[in-house]
């Protein structure tokens, strides 16, 4: 990938011994997950493990009238045939993550009970010897369900009065909803200023779409009264906490163990509804039970996201200089979602990279007869899609390029830190620097003229910009993680984390900074996670904190270590410990390389010889460190794409695609690129290809990927890299950058598609931006005869 690098302050914010933090190391899990020796919940055997199936609504909203599971039970195989009559009553605690306890306010029921609110809702379990009886058996079920009307439509859901999503259990369809309205000054600007733009932007329901879909194996054993649980997982530790909660086993006899996980992209960041079903049933049989999500299933059942409608009022002066700004945001909740609407972080964000001085926002989700949403990586990106697409539509209207536009007033430097109208002070970010950059590798002016040049041949280019602020999660729970490096007898090294990663490469990048920052070669680090029993409560990986937050304890307790290990060894060569150095897990008197010790003595005398340790310090080489970073933590970024519109087919082929990118100290520049690339392709799926649709009856129309169309490497271009390091005020300086790519891709592609629709009077303003639909825009635009 080509890639340019802009070290501002990097070199500073390096420890002094650092030779892997910064480089490219190649992964170290890659050799075992690409030779298939990853072990996913699937793979995972214990004898006597049952399989589980559920049985799902066919109908968007009814009452269950008639339910025979007699035949179901008779048939061969069959352990049992559950449903809400056998597991409700069972559950003994909330099913909201606990950090959301306060949040979620959904009606909370395992199984539907009495009647069914969207098009997959569990109704009942088949619990058989195999996972083809099973699934045989449930064909026997005989479902009686008496329809009525659902509630599809989002923006109808938070209207309507007569057809309520939990008739009965709540009063009004209003999931949640927050306002900071207009006071009188910016109610003016809003009205009177030079050019006023007013647009909503309608995002389409997409999932996350993990390659490994959902799975758990729960194995509760009676006479122990152990609760063991394998599952795919974002949070190992909150799926302890969910399960002892849920089923009333002490959390110390629950046991949790993620394994490697195919990708959770925020699906799988909270234990979701049918997984405590299994843990429930499981807990009841007393016996092990497994399931494991078909394609079909994770599309229909799992989780949505994305789909929000926002509305966008800008003002600007005569110049095109931001003087205020409004949003109106709503957002599609779904039938049962067990977290939290990201319409909040959407709001306090919107302003973003710009200065933006007076901004008022009002933000509700509303319960629909569908898929439960789920949080999906970066899930307040809606304030990056409808911002970055106002500022191209404005720029149209007051007859400026979108990059000059941008230009007049994004943050620079110079400005920091600059108070967003909502109270937040942003710090350590670069978007003026990541526009130049951007602009200048995608050659921005060139491409103009070549797009002048290929319209006078009747052929349509567009270039795409957007620019980002991503604030990463660090408040309460999220605001520490735990490192746990023991250094063993032999001076190998093994790392516990209570977080674990699901594609992140976190092996590899916990490897690196223990390897600098403690002085011991990488190979001899073994990093182990997602196993409650093994490691720190951290509540697990999500919101891009690895970098920046589970980087400072990883890189605190190493140091922590080292220091230990400087003053053992000073004491065992009768050196100063200030002329002590450790590389590559030796420890010598700089200068003097024959005197020196191996960690491996080191060790021994740290738990061996106590006696032979310096004044007041403690036997054995081991920390745990939680450093918590609670100043503000933003990364940013500008992509900027350009493509062609084939204005006889509508197809939209992406020529080039470049993103600058500021996630501060890089710990792993392939790592952090290759986290860039899955998101960017992500966004141009959503941009140009994802949709799960219903009609109007709640029937998912699109259950399989011959329908849900997912991007394919013939889909997406190379992408190419631009980098600003600003460091964090944090311990080592990192920034996130897991969900960014996501957040920026799919306005930039929007934005390039409009630019080059716009020469000839079109505009594609729904979501996809499939063939048919810029067709549809091109035609509209048509001069009629
Ligand atoms: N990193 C780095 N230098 C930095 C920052 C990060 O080298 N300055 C490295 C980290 O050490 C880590 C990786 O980059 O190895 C990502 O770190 P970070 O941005 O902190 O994100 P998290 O590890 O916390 O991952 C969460 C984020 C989210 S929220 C989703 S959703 C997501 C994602 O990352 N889902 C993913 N990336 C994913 N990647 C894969 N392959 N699969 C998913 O499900």
């Amino acid at each position: 990938m080509a890639s340019s690098v802009e070290h501002l302050a990097a070199a500073s914010a390096l420890a002094p011994s650092a030779r892997l933090v910064g480089t490219v190391v190649r992964r170290k899990e890659d050799p075992r997950l690409l030779t298939g020796r990853g072990r996913y919940v699937d793979d995972v055997r214990v004898p006597g493990t049952l399989s589980a199936h559920f049985v799902r609504s066919e109908v968007a909203r009814g009452r269950i009238v008639g339910l025979d599971t007699t035949a179901a039970k008779a048939a061969p195989g069959v352990v049992a045939v559950l449903t809400a009559a056998d597991v409700n009553g069972r559950l003994r605690g909330r099913m909201a993550a606990t950090p959301l306890l306060d949040m979620v306010n959904v009606p909370e029921r395992p199984l539907a009970d009495g009647d069914v609110r969207f098009v997959g809702d569990p109704i009942a379990v088949v619990v058989a010897e195999s996972r083809a009886l099973a699934e045989d058996a449930a064909e026997l079920i005989e479902i009686d369900i008496d329809p009525s009307p659902a509630v599809v439509d989002f923006e109808r859901a938070a209207a309507s009065t007569d057809i309520l999503v939990h008739e009965g259990e709540r009063d009004s369809n209003i999931f949640s909803s927050l306002a900071v309205p207009p006071d009188d000054e910016l109610a003016s600007i809003l009205s009177s200023s030079a050019h006023v733009l007013a647009e909503t932007y309608r995002q389409q329901r997409y999932h996350a779409v993990p390659m490994e879909p959902r799975g758990v194996l729960a194995w509760f054993d009676p006479p122990s009264g152990e609760f063991r649980v394998w599952i795919s997982t974002q949070s190992p530790h909150d799926v302890r906490s969910v399960t002892s909660r849920i089923t009333g086993v002490p959390e110390t006899h629950v046991r949790v163990t993620m394994g490697d996980v195919g990708g959770g992209f925020g699906q799988k960041a909270y234990l979701l509804r049918d997984e405590q079903v299994i843990i429930l049933v499981a807990h009841l049989l007393g016996r092990p039970v497994k399931w494991i999500e078909d394609r079909r299933e994770n599309l229909l059942a799992a989780s949505s996201a994305r789909i929000e409608r926002c509305t966008v009022t800008l003002a600007a002066d005569d110049d095109g200089r931001l003087l205020g700004a409004s949003i109106d945001h709503l957002d599609d909740a779904g039938a049962y979602p067990l977290s939290a609407s990201p319409g909040t972080m959407a709001a306090l964000y919107f302003t973003g990279p710009y200065r933006i001085p007076k901004y008022a926002f009002s933000t509700a989700s509303a319960w629909t007869n569908t898929v439960p949403r789920a949080p999906y990586r970066g899930p307040w990106q809606i304030e990056t899609f409808a911002r970055e697409q106002a500022m191209d539509a404005l720029a149209r209207r007051i007859g400026v390029d979108p990059l000059e536009l941008r230009r007049r007033n994004v943050i620079d430097r110079g400005e920091l830190p600059y108070v967003m109208p909502t109270g937040m002070s942003l710090v350590h970010v670069s978007p003026s620097e990541t526009l130049e950059q951007a602009a200048e590798l995608i050659g921005y002016d060139a491409f103009r003229a070549e797009q002048a040049a290929a319209l006078a041949e009747g052929r349509l280019l567009g270039i795409g910009i957007s620019l980002y602020i991503e604030p990463q999660a660090n408040f309460g729970v999220y605001s520490a993680e735990p490192a746990h490096i023991r250094v063993q007898t032999n001076g190998c090294v093994d790392v516990y984390l209570g977080s674990g990663s699901h594609g992140q490469g976190l092996e590899t990048t916990t490897a690196q900074l223990v390897a600098d920052h403690l002085g011991v070669a990488i190979d001899d680090v073994a990093v182990h996670q997602g196993d409650t029993a093994q490691t720190p409560y951290a509540f697990g990986t999500g919101g891009s904190r690895s970098g920046p937050i589970l980087g400072a304890a990883i890189r605190h307790a190493a140091l922590e270590l080292h220091e230990k290990a400087v003053a053992i060894a000073a004491g065992m060569l009768e050196a100063a410990p200030a002329d002590i150095e450790i590389i590559d897990s030796v420890a010598s008197v700089r200068g003097t390389p024959s005197r020196s010790v191996t960690l491996t003595q080191i060790a021994h005398t740290a738990y061996f010889a106590p006696e032979q340790l310096p004044p007041g310090a403690e036997p054995g080489l081991e920390v745990i460190s939680r450093v918590p970073v609670t100043d503000p933590l933003y990364s940013n970024a500008c992509h900027i794409c350009t493509v062609e519109v084939d204005r006889h087919t509508g197809e939209v082929r992406i020529l080039r695609y470049v993103v600058s990118e500021d996630c501060g100290v890089m710990i792993n520049p392939a790592i952090v690129e290759g986290q860039i690339d899955g998101g960017v392709v992500q966004g141009i799926g959503g941009a140009l290809l994802e949709e799960f649709v219903y009609d109007e009856a709640g029937n998912p129309l699109t259950t399989t990927f011959l329908d849900y169309l997912l991007p394919t490497a013939a889909d997406v271009p190379m992408i190419e890299h631009g980098h600003i390091e600003t460091p964090a005020s944090s311990p080592g300086h990192y920034k996130g950058v897991g969900e960014g790519g996501a957040i920026g891709a799919p306005p930039a592609v929007a934005n390039a598609v409009n630019d080059a629709l716009a020469q000839i009077g079109a505009r594609v303003d729904r979501f996809p931006m499939s063939p048919p639909r810029v067709l549809e825009a091109i035609d509209r635009a048509r001069p009629t005869q």
